[in-house]
């Protein structure tokens, strides 16, 4: 009887072995190569300049879309990422293209419930700005499309 609940005892404690290995391994192979990790989305910081249409492209072609911060959370480590990277300015996924002032995400349509905007923007410089670049370490700003930016593309890591 002491002999079944031994083995009983060895056989659990070996599944549960296997199954923490098997989860790390899961975990450590959640985003490609290249490719990094926070919460549930793998980022990729490209630092190379471009027009917004080029990274949306670029984004689109590897299965992802332009970063969208959706929390202060997501936002400070994409500025802690940004910042050891030496990058200045991204773009991010979100535009006004349709209808002046009304901002939404360029993947979806959908709406942003979260928004780091700098002081007196989105203002519509030269009434010509309609898409988003972020500062490192700081806010948010309307740009023209056809401005230049390193950008960083975001797809879900599950
Ligand atoms: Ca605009
Ligand atoms: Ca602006």
């Amino acid at each position: 009887m002491q002999t079944k609940w031994l083995t009983i005892f060895i056989i659990s404690g070996l599944i549960t072995i296997v199954n923490t290995k098997r989860a790390c391994i899961f975990n450590s192979t959640a985003c490609e190569k290249g490719w990094v990790q926070f919460e549930r989305s793998c980022y990729q910081f490209l630092n190379k300049a471009v027009i917004l249409k080029e990274a949306v492209n670029y984004c689109n072609r590897v299965g992802a879309h332009l970063l969208e911060i959706k929390s202060s959370q997501e936002e400070k480590w994409v500025d802690l990422q940004l910042k050891i990277r030496g990058f200045q300015y991204v773009w991010i996924g979100l535009t006004d293209i349709l209808k002046e002032n009304d901002f939404v995400f360029i993947s979806t349509g959908g709406k942003p419930t979260f928004s780091n905007w700098g002081k007196n923007e989105p203002n519509n410089a030269g009434k010509t700005e309609h898409c988003v670049e972020k500062l490192a370490g700081s806010r948010w700003n309307d740009r023209s499309c056809d401005v230049k930016f390193p950008f960083v593309c975001e797809r879900n890591s599950e």
